[in-house]
């Protein structure tokens, strides 16, 4: 941490700003030169108030400042931690919460809308239903540790989930306890700009760049289960995928 001592001293010299914004300004010159690295904890507010000569309320509101632009994440319990981007496999059908989990973190789903209706023409197509049928559908804005991290509307057969309050948390969890067995999944993805409402509930800037993609999930038997269109942060995600020659 003789790093942040150096460092910070550096910004107060340079500037005449208030305390908490050479410790914000430190954090984030910390992160950026990997002296902290994604993934690091750092020191509890009380410690790095002792070794930067600042009361916890300077510390707290420095933090505070970074946790919401999305550089620091609190974990209830455990302290303060440099944000990771979530890196997400494109040949893997997991779900959100197998991915939030894997990185120990907290996903949750906040229900925007839940219900049944009669499929629309483009839900018809996606999910090879016939007009008339029942889809039970969700919007959700997906979180991890309090942050959002995308928002997800979902068209479930009602053959396949009868009612919609079967969801708690998790699509797939729900699935399992029926003992449905998604076998692959179709995606496409494409860039967009999350518009007003999204950027509202997402906590962005409008415009903020974000990732669209569209997932149609199958049973070994050829049956759809879902017709899913997400909008992740494009901030907060890297994708991979292997590829093979052949
Ligand atoms: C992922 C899937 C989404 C699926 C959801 C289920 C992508 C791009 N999308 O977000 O299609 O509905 O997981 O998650 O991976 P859940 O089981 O946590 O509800």
């Amino acid at each position: 941490m003789n790093y942040l001592v150096a460092e910070f001293r550096r910004q107060a010299d340079a500037r005449r700003a208030p305390a908490y914004q050479h410790l914000r300004r430190t954090l984030q010159h910390a992160v950026e030169n990997g002296e902290l690295t994604p993934g690091q904890a750092l020191p509890g507010e009380r410690e790095l108030g002792k070794l930067l000569d600042l009361s916890r309320v300077t510390v707290r509101k420095a933090i505070a400042g970074l946790v919401t632009d999305g550089l620091l994440v609190q974990r209830h319990g455990a302290g303060t931690f440099v944000a990771e981007r979530i890196v997400k496999s494109f040949s893997q059908l997991t779900s959100f919460t197998d991915d939030l989990r894997a990185r120990g973190l907290d996903p949750k789903s906040v229900f925007l809308e839940r219900g049944i209706g009669e499929v629309t023409p483009e839900e018809a197509m996606a999910l090879n239903l016939s007009p008339g049928a029942l889809v039970v559908r969700y919007y959700r804005l997906r979180t991890a540790s309090e942050q959002p991290l995308a928002l997800e509307r979902t068209a479930v057969p009602q053959s396949v989930l009868p009612d919609p309050a079967l969801v708690g948390n998790s699509l797939y969890e729900a699935f399992a306890q029926r003992g449905i067995r998604p076998a692959r999944a179709l995606q496409r993805l494409r860039a967009i700009a999350f518009d007003a409402e999204q950027a509202r509930l997402m906590q962005l800037p409008e415009g903020s760049p974000g990732l669209f993609i569209e997932r149609r999930t199958f049973l070994e038997d050829g049956r759809v289960v879902e017709f899913t269109r997400s909008f992740y942060r494009g901030d907060a995600y890297d994708f991979v995928a292997e590829l093979h020659s052949e």
